[in-house]
């Protein structure tokens, strides 16, 4: 957070009268309900307890909009002492808050900004031979709040927040003139650069004659690497996040000052960063969908520690551990996807698994994760086939896939054997993905999985998944999902 001037005034009987040209009163000793009280254009926006008393933080206003970095902070000690933080600035009372600048043209000003200063700062990182794997970056943005800018060039402006590969950007755009007044960005994290596949060289290159031959480096898979931004980092030098916590890896953990982690996929340090990058990507997206709660922590993640073809989720350490057997488990984002399921639900459900459906759920839960997560980057290619580059080095058939969402097997096919059941349910899961779309579809999905009981069947999960589809979408998207499990002889 920046921070300018912060006037700290000691106040025992009232507060302090304040010489920006503002009248500020209030009652001596506030109580907590006067405090709220906000005949001066200050708004109460939190209120925090800590060990030495009450902090009251308040918004600035003039004429009811925010003035921008504007703060007033009134801290109540447990004898009822007072002392003030007064950030606020001087606007004049005639400032005309009146617009002539439409909110929609100041987002696109804004974004045009945001995206132009983000293509400067993308070409100076890629002067050298990997320029041609650059990506356009491209702004999005909420919708525009008008607020006012105080001090001696106070106006009233839009102020657009938008997303881009810089990370968040604040941009406060005149809304008379239209300009540009700032623009900046404003997340705390660190963003760092890395190069992975997306979701693996078969599915980015289509192409299922490539083969392992040992981790060995290979122009083809080269080219299907493609850089990215590593987001959410800490800043420790390290690929350790507000997500994902590379913990344990083979040959020592990924390190590097400028938070730049390129390497090829020889290096067994390319696994650790797919194993951030893909884990990061799949928790911004269901925060995306809105979910706040879903293994919202840093994950951590065992990489190439395991020589079996093999990877897995310990929920007794709550860790993750990819395998290097044939290909390296963590060369193919649906293994880490799928891996990251069982992290999902264990989270949201503790101690889920403990029956032999539940665990097929678990299975086919993973399973239908990769393929939803892999959907936005891959083309509509063979998208039922799961870990379609793992799976190279135990399939001989083509495409090459360890199991499929659209096997149409049905509860007349279990056979006890989890991954195998799980087939049941992954089908049903990814028919209601096409029915609903993507988005309301893993809305519903996740919100059903917070019902699960830890041994729950397919017939109760199934009906749980029907009741989070109705309370979210009403009675049609509840009958398409009744359909699908209907279709897998889930539900009658
Ligand atoms: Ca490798
Ligand atoms: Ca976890
Ligand atoms: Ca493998
Ligand atoms: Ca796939
Ligand atoms: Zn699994």
């Amino acid at each position: 957070m920046s921070k300018r001037r912060k006037a700290l005034v000691a106040a025992t009987a009232g507060l302090a009268s304040v010489s920006l040209g503002l009248s500020f009163t209030s009652v001596a000793g506030a109580a907590p309900e006067a405090a709220k009280a906000d005949p001066n254009g200050l708004k109460l926006v939190r209120t925090k307890t800590s060990l030495l008393g009450k902090h009251f933080w308040y918004q600035q206003t003039f004429k009811g909009l925010p003035v921008v970095g504007g703060y007033y902070a009134k801290h109540v000690a447990k004898d009822g002492a007072v002392q003030v933080a007064d950030g606020r600035d001087a606007v004049p009372a005639n400032l005309d808050v009146s617009t002539t600048v439409a909110p929609a043209s100041a987002t696109q000003t804004a974004n045009a900004a945001v995206t132009a200063q983000a293509e400067r700062a993308d070409r100076a990182r890629n002067a050298g031979p990997e320029k041609r794997f650059a990506k356009q970056p491209a702004a999005t943005s909420g919708a525009a709040q008008l607020a006012v800018i105080g001090g001696p060039n106070a106006r009233v402006v839009w102020n657009v927040t938008s997303r881009s590969t810089e990370g968040v950007t604040r941009s406060l755009v005149d809304a008379k003139s239209g300009s540009v007044v700032e623009s900046k960005v404003i997340s705390d994290n660190i963003d760092g650069r890395g190069s992975v596949f997306d979701p693996n060289p078969v599915v980015s290159e289509q192409n299922e004659k490539l083969t392992d031959q040992n981790d060995k480096n290979q122009d083809a898979l080269f080219l299907a690497q493609k850089n990215v931004i590593l987001r959410n980092l800490d800043g420790s030098g390290k690929l350790n996040g507000s997500f994902v916590n590379i913990k344990e890896a083979k040959g020592g953990l990924a390190q590097s000052k400028t938070n730049t982690f390129v390497y090829q996929r020889a290096n067994d340090k390319f696994e650790q960063v797919m194993s951030y990058y893909h884990i990061n990507q799949t928790q911004e997206y269901i925060q995306q969908l809105g979910f706040k709660d879903v293994n919202n922590e840093s994950q951590d993640i065992s990489v190439d520690t395991y020589s079996g073809d093999n990877s897995f989720y310990d929920p007794s350490t709550d860790m993750i551990t990819y395998g290097e057997g044939g290909v390296d488990d963590a060369e193919d984002a649906e293994v880490i996807w799928h891996e990251y399921g069982h992290a999902i639900q264990d989270d949201v459900v503790p101690g889920f698994g403990e029956s032999e459906q539940a665990g097929a759920i678990g299975e086919g839960f993973g399973d239908y994760w990769a393929v939803t997560m892999s959907v936005p980057v891959s083309k509509g290619f063979n998208l039922p086939c799961v870990m379609d580059w793992d799976a190279t080095s135990y399939t001989t058939d083509e495409p090459h896939c360890l199991r499929r969402t659209d096997t149409g097997k049905t509860t007349d096919d279990i056979d006890g054997e989890v991954h195998d059941d799980g087939e049941i349910w992954s089908n049903a899961l990814w028919d209601i993905h096409q029915a609903l779309g993507r988005a309301k579809a893993n809305k519903v999905i996740l919100e059903a999985t917070f019902f699960y009981d830890p041994d729950t069947s397919f017939a109760a999960a199934a009906q749980d998944t029907v009741q989070a589809a109705r309370l979210l979408y009403g009675k049609a998207a509840a009958a398409q999902v009744t359909k699908a499990f209907q279709d897998r002889k889930i539900l009658k």
